[in-house]
């Protein structure tokens, strides 16, 4: 549907989906930090972003408790229905990408839930990262797209049909 992904089974992408939610949100997090300055809402390409809408999504998530945030975020990487999610699923891949990125602010400016101080990756996440860190930026980018792209929920769900009960 999109030219920005790599439509191409990608084995980081699969390890990173292999992780369990909470460390596919740590992980992520951990990539954020390591990532920082570089990462410019006028990067290449953000033209295809609609920063409004990435906005007016974190807004939603902005408004919660810290402990809905959590519960928000585990449910788009577990792609679990509710409101966030199939809104979420609507947006295109790089919007999803700069909403990821408005959480992430959020967390550094203590508007969203952070990491327990304490938390520590797992040693197949810790791999994980290290293989990431060594990718050039445009395939960092790639493969992030890539992760969030299936996140959340799809936003047109077929309904059940009475008759035939599918
Ligand atoms: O208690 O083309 C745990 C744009 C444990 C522009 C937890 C761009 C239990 C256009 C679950 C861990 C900027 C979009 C708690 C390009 C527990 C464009 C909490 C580039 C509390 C290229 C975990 C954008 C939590 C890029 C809350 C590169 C984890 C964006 C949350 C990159 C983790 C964005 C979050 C990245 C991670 C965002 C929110 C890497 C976000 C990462």
């Amino acid at each position: 549907m999109t030219s920005v992904t790599s439509n191409l089974s990608n084995p980081l992408v699969e390890a990173f989906q292999k992780l369990s939610v909470d460390e596919q949100l740590a992980l992520f997090w951990f990539i954020y930090t390591e990532m920082g300055e570089s990462i410019t809402p006028a990067a290449p390409g953000a033209g295809t972003a609609s920063p409004d809408i990435a906005k007016g999504l974190f807004n939603q998530v902005q408004e919660m408790s810290f402990e809905e945030q959590l519960q928000v975020q585990r449910d788009l990487v577990a792609r679990k229905n509710s409101q966030i999610s199939r809104q979420y699923g609507s947006l295109s891949d790089t919007t999803k990408l700069l909403f990821w990125y408005l959480l992430a602010q959020g967390m550094s400016n203590s508007v969203i839930i952070p990491l327990p101080e304490d938390y520590q990756l797992s040693s197949q996440s810790e791999e994980l990262f290290q293989q990431i860190k060594n990718l050039e930026f445009s395939q960092q980018i790639t493969l992030f797209r890539d992760i969030v792209g299936p996140m959340g929920t799809d936003p047109n769900p077929v309904s059940n049909n009475k008759e035939t009960t599918l």
